[in-house]
């Protein structure tokens, strides 16, 4: 059997993180909307969160932000002259645009891809499709830039196949791995591939909110990687309905538990014996009631955009949650069970990510996991990996860099892109990522 550990890639909080309502169906985004936010503070709690997982014995990795505003995007639709002017003339006249150039949401590296690890894929690399997020316009400008962010992060092409972004085309709709779970009897050994999807590319979608992944879109990632163990499971239209617009905010797993809510899944009977018949292990479903939980408070509390992970030399699971589950008290009540009794969750502890939890993304959103041997595990670029001197490096590079209050209009300051471009050009030398990481660069 071959060893291998999670690793976990988190994303770093970019300069202009702001709170401006941008993703329908995501509805922290939109009950925040407009409020004052705080990206200094972001980055602070993304690095503690970063801290605990190195401090459980983890491999992390740091994810830079991406160039905003994208001042590239905003040209591209007839805004010129200088960049100032470009700022200007966009917040004056379309200031949903310039909010959109704006999103610092590559920090939800959930989305950056979807990744096989070399155990499950036919030619033993570790293969990863950028997520192409078209659903969203402010998502969509991520995937290009993603991929050349797993390429510098992930750079020996013997080992590891970072693809292109599916086309970009409302078939394939793509968000990545926050509609994906692998369970494994070890991290090593071959595992099961579950794949959700909202809607299938060929039928209509008639619902309230968007349902952003399609099933052609990861039956094509699955064959591109060469994933094994591949079972592909319908999302609930009731949760898309009730603000499910990741299949992560109510479902994750982790080794061989998949813990999720009754109503993830329109045919959780089909989804447990699809998974039984593909595993060559007995999988453990903690399911959780809509009696215990109610749907809407499941995605009030994001209790299960928990990260489960599993510790060095622990047989059972660690749930890394967030905050706000130990505020609501039926969801409290629920993660008090599991640990009380001797199922797969051993301990829960919780982190404060409240900044990225305004705008849809808990603990789980944040990271991107990436499962590595430890020849993988060499092979990455070191400089991105997190130590104790690179948080306290760039929590000093956020004080010195980074506003601690930003409202929407304030996207539409010159200043902010000048801000933004010398904090970026500090980070890629900080992380090791050259002198032409970004379009700004170049
Ligand atoms: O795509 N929020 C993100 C949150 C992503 C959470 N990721 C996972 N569930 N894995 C989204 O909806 C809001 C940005 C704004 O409104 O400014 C936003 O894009």
């Amino acid at each position: 059997m071959t060893q291998a550990v999670e690793a976990n890639c988190d994303g770093l909080v970019g300069p202009t993180h702001s709170f401006a309502g941008l993703a329908p169906g995501n509805l922290a985004s939109e009950i925040h909307k407009g409020e004052a936010s705080n990206p200094r503070a972001a980055v602070v709690e993304g690095l503690a969160k970063m801290r605990l997982l190195h401090d459980l014995g983890l491999p992390q990795f740091v994810l830079p932000p991406h160039e905003r505003p994208d001042v590239g995007f905003l040209r591209s639709l007839g805004f010129g002259g200088t960049d100032a002017a470009v700022i200007e003339a966009a917040g004056r006249t379309a200031p949903e645009l310039l909010n959109t150039a704006c999103s610092a949401s590559p920090m939800w590296a959930a989305n950056a891809a979807t990744v096989t690890p070399s155990a499950d894929a036919a030619d033993g690399r570790v293969h990863f499709t950028p997520a192409n997020l078209l659903t969203n316009l402010h998502r969509s400008l991520e995937g290009e830039q993603t991929a050349r962010s797993l390429r510098t992060l992930f750079p020996d092409e013997t080992r590891f196949a970072v693809h292109d972004p599916l086309p970009a085309q409302p078939h394939f709709a793509d968000e990545g791995a926050a509609n994906h779970v692998r369970l494994c009897a070890d991290h090593g050994e071959a595992g099961v591939n579950l794949f959700v999807w909202g809607r299938d590319a060929w039928e209509g979608w008639s619902g309230k909110f968007p349902a952003r992944q399609t099933r052609q879109a990861f039956e094509a990632v699955q064959r591109r990687h060469g994933a094994g163990g591949a079972v592909f499971a319908r999302q609930a239209r009731r949760a898309i309905e009730a603000g499910v617009f990741h299949n992560d905010v109510v479902c994750v797993g982790a080794r061989q538990c998949l813990f999720f809510h009754e109503a993830a899944f329109e045919d959780r009977t089909a989804v447990e014996a699809d998974i039984r018949a593909a595993a060559g292990f007995e999988p453990v479903f903690v399911e959780v009631a809509e009696a215990d939980l109610p749907l809407g408070e499941a995605v009030k509390s994001y209790l299960f955009n928990s990260m489960l992970i599993s510790l060095p030399g622990e047989d059972r699971l660690t749930l890394i949650a967030p905050m706000e589950v130990a505020e609501t008290p039926r969801a409290h009540a629920v993660a008090q069970g599991l640990v009380s009794g001797n199922g797969p969750i051993r301990r829960v502890e919780y982190v404060d990510v409240r900044q990225s939890m305004r705008n849809g993304g808990g603990p789980a959103c944040l990271r991107l996991r990436v499962v590595l041997t430890d020849e993988e595990l060499a092979a990455t670029n070191a400089d991105q990996r997190f130590t104790p001197a690179l948080q306290t490096r760039l929590g000093a590079w956020a004080e010195a860099r980074y506003r601690d209050r930003l409202l929407p209009a304030d996207l539409a300051d010159p200043a902010l892109l000048v801000e933004s471009r010398t904090a970026l050009d500090e980070l890629t030398q900080i992380l090791g990522l050259g002198s032409d990481f970004y379009p700004f660069q170049r």
